[in-house]
């Protein structure tokens, strides 16, 4: 059994407590580990750790806080096998996905930011031989970040690397479901020179430990990524304390497919975006427009290629979809195929549980899952289910396919496949989505504004966009 323990203030411990909450392997769908059933009393230790660290931190310098970041990133480059395996046990993906696109991206993370905290612009403003005014981005002080299970280690470091560089100390919770990357990524911080308290984690309930980062006082901002449903509480609490918040929620993505495309290229791209991370990413496209001329080439192409994906051992390398993350969310994918049934939808293929042999019969494996035959406004069409389950409909004319795509409440992320570039930009123009891939998908430069409209989230991440939200903007204004 593997026990994991939260960092406070340089130490690894487990919760004041002294409880323990059980870790599953998806892919056997066994308990594989512990991790502390944390509390407000763990996050109040943590806060007064950070706040105590913050001074030096800051005073640290762009340069020292570069330093130390790039040096966590080697640490987890060192170890990247490491953390593959971890984060592959801990959220049922492939390892082969793990090794290739998590681990590598967190590792990203760190550099980016670390670099970019070095060339991070300010503004200054003459008037004349008045006054000169500078812009003055400090950092807040000590900041709250919760993220989510899908992408564990990704999306944990996608948040605390430009708040730490940004001279901030953080209280970072990662989710319960997924802990190991986030335990993993502590063990190396006191090799790395993070100081204690500058970076502390807490493990333990949304609920117990989330709900106390978002309602202490002395966290004046939080960052969010994970369920939309979530992210109106985490606003419900947060909004009258004036916090600062930074809300990356779900996503109802359409991809939109027009006669003209690339046929191949659009085929095999979008079979990525249905199902990588069994569908579990919220930048998967999960609503498939076609043009009514070649719906049934492309609905009888998609579906044979779909059949052929395997879904196994998530260390086997030829697999291509693991397990989904936990019990729970199988049970709740697998009750929206049966809903898409209910609504009058076809399942072409998948639509049920895998059960795999062995030790992975337990494990929580589904089927990747066409739907077709449902309208727009049926709840399988509107509601985001977060897992390799996609639909299929047909539209006539680019006012129709523009006007589906943003028939949802969200408006995160959208795919276009066209070869008509100004019909591209016209599309592209007229979503409402915080993302748009012409042509491509999942294509990420760090430095663009990352995060979506509607109740898609509030704010944007990536860049100077996360540079800025984890400082205020103070003007300074002198006369001459
Ligand atoms: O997210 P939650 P979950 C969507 C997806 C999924 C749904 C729920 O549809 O089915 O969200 O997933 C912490 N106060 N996405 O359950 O519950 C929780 O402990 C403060 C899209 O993982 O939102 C975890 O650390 N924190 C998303 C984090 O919030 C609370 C990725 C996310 O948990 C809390 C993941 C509370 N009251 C899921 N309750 C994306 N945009 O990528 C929970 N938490």
């Amino acid at each position: 059994m593997e026990q994991l323990l939260n960092l406070i203030d340089g130490e690894l411990r487990p919760a004041l407590g002294g409880g323990w909450l059980d870790v599953h392997a998806p892919a056997t769908g066994t308990v594989y580990g512990e991790l502390p059933d944390s509390d407000q009393c763990d996050v109040e230790l943590a806060v007064q750790a950070a706040h105590r660290a913050f001074p030096a931190w800051n005073a640290l310098g762009r340069d020292g806080r570069s330093t130390v970041l790039l040096r966590l990133a080697q640490a987890i480059e060192d170890d990247l096998e490491g953390f593959a395996h971890d984060e592959s046990r801990d959220n049922g993906k492939p390892l082969s996905l793990a090794r290739r696109v998590d681990i590598p991206r967190a590792i990203a993370n760190f550099r980016f930011f670390a670099t970019a905290i070095l060339h991070f612009p300010s503004e200054a403003h003459l008037m004349d031989d008045v006054a000169v005014n500078y812009t003055d981005r400090q950092p807040i002080g000590v900041v709250g970040c919760i993220s989510p299970w899908n992408l564990p280690l990704y999306l944990f470091t996608w948040k605390i690397a430009p708040a730490l560089a940004a001279g901030n100390c953080v209280v970072a919770k990662p989710s319960e479901v997924t802990p190991l990357t986030a335990f993993r990524l502590s063990t190396l911080c006191e090799k790395a020179g993070i100081p204690s308290g500058v970076l502390n984690i807490i493990h333990g309930l949304g609920p117990k430990v989330g709900a106390a980062i978002t309602a202490h006082p002395r966290l004046p901002a939080i960052s969010f990524t994970g369920g939309t449903r979530t992210g109106a509480e985490i606003a419900r609490v947060a909004a009258p304390m004036f916090k600062k918040l930074s809300l990356e929620l779900g996503g109802k993505n359409p991809v939109l497919v027009f006669a003209d495309c690339d046929f191949d290229e659009m085929l095999k791209t979008t079979v990525r975006s249905s199902f990588t991370n069994q569908g579990q990413i919220c930048l998967c496209g999960s609503r498939i427009l076609v043009e009514r001329s070649i719906y049934t080439k492309f609905r009888d192409a998609f579906v044979e290629r779909v059949k052929a994906l395997k879904v196994g051992d998530p260390s086997d390398p030829t697999t291509d979809l693991g397990a989904v993350v936990s019990k729970g969310h199988m049970e709740n994918v697998l009750g929206y195929i049966e809903l898409a049934r209910s609504e009058g939808g076809t399942v072409l293929c998948g639509g049920e549980r895998v059960q795999l042999d062995g030790m992975l019969q337990e494990g929580w494996y589904i089927a990747p899952t066409v739907i077709e035959g449902l309208g727009p406004v049926c709840r399988t069409n509107q509601e985001e289910i977060f897992g390799p389950v996609v639909t299929l409909q047909p539209f006539d004319g680019e006012a129709d396919a523009v006007a589906l795509a943003n028939a949802t409440p969200y408006g995160l992320a959208s795919v276009i496949w066209t070869r008509d570039g100004q019909r591209a930009l016209r599309v592209a123009r007229d979503l409402n989505a915080g993302i748009v891939w012409v042509n491509c998908w999942m294509i990420r430069d760090l430095r663009t504004p990352f995060g979506g409209v509607k109740q898609s989230g509030v704010g944007r991440e990536g860049g100077v966009d996360a540079l800025r939200f984890f400082t205020e903007a103070k003007n300074v204004c002198l006369k001459l």
